[in-house]
């Protein structure tokens, strides 16, 4: 059997979550049109017949400002480092700077395991690189030839999950990271990237309790995320129940607080799960 992981890089929005959850067939990863959406890497396990694909799902790869951002370069560093194959992402829809090329030439030198991606094909092709392959997640275009691509070049081996996993995350992480991704949905440009959401307490009876706290940056942010007369909090709340509901296949009864915690990005990661 062919297995091994596989490092899915590029720079953020490059749509390597898109990619990841389509191919495992589950949310493993929440997307979003907003750049560096994910923020751990994250695994998801791929199955076939002869072979077993585990993604390692990668924040996108950016120059570091805080602490948050080096956590997520050390993130893109460990994926290389386990990899047996690298996928590289480009948007084909965006201009490739100078030192995105460079990059590109970096991983291709170093190693016959890469693979560079054009996605999104189905936009208008505007990067100037060419690459292994060119798919569209959207439209379904090429993900199996992708796949293919891939298992050629895994190396022999026993599976490394059971069959029935697909992530290495706990339920309370996806609970999480669903509520921050319908923020960054709900939230538009008012508040991008200084939100974290973390479960404080987490009660598995015959029904589950859960305490989420979404942390913010600004006093002020919080009139905005709670809404009026509550109306986001009440929203979100519903979609995080169903969501938790599913996962647990029990009931699940959410608390949502909202707290303020001004520069947590570079004094307080490690409180907050990073
Ligand atoms: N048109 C088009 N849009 C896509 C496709 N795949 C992904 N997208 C969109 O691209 C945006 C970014 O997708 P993500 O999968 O979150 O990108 P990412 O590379 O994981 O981003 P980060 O986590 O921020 O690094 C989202 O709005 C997706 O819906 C595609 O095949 N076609
Ligand atoms: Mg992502």
């Amino acid at each position: 059997m062919k297995c091994g992981y596989v490092a899915v890089l590029g720079l953020p929005n490059a749509g390597k979550s898109s990619l990841v959850n389509r191919l495992v067939g589950e949310e493993v990863a929440i997307v979003s049109k907003r750049i560096q959406t994910t923020r751990n890497n994250i695994l998801g396990i791929c199955n076939g017949k002869n072979f077993q694909i585990v993604f390692i799902d990668t924040p996108g790869i950016h120059h570091s400002k805080n602490k948050l951002d080096r956590f997520m370069m050390k993130n893109v560093r460990n994926a290389i480092t386990t990899a047996d194959v690298i996928l590289y992402l480009v948007d084909s829809g965006k201009i490739v700077s100078d030192e995105e090329k460079d990059y590109i030439k970096m991983l291709k030198s170093k190693a016959e395991k890469v693979i560079v991606v054009l996605t999104k094909s189905d936009k208008k092709a505007v990067a100037d690189v060419s690459g292994d392959i060119s798919i569209s997640v959207k439209e379904n275009k090429n993900l199996d030839k992708l796949i293919n691509l891939i298992v050629e070049k895994l190396p022999t081996g026993d599976a490394i999950f059971d069959e029935d996993e697909y992530t290495d995350k706990s339920i309370k992480f996806l609970v999480c990271e669903h509520i921050r991704g319908r923020l960054l949905d709900i939230l538009d440009n008012e508040i991008p990237h200084g939100i974290a959401v973390v479960c404080e307490k987490l009660e598995e009876k015959e029904i589950v309790k859960m305490d989420i706290l979404i942390i913010l940056e600004k006093e002020r942010h919080k009139g905005i995320v709670i809404g009026k007369g509550g109306k986001n909090l009440k929203e979100i709340g519903i979609s995080a129940r169903k969501y938790a509901e599913n996962l647990f296949g029990k009931k699940v009864n959410i608390q949502l607080l909202v707290k303020v915690d001004e520069n947590w990005r570079n004094n307080n990661i490690s409180e907050y799960g990073y």
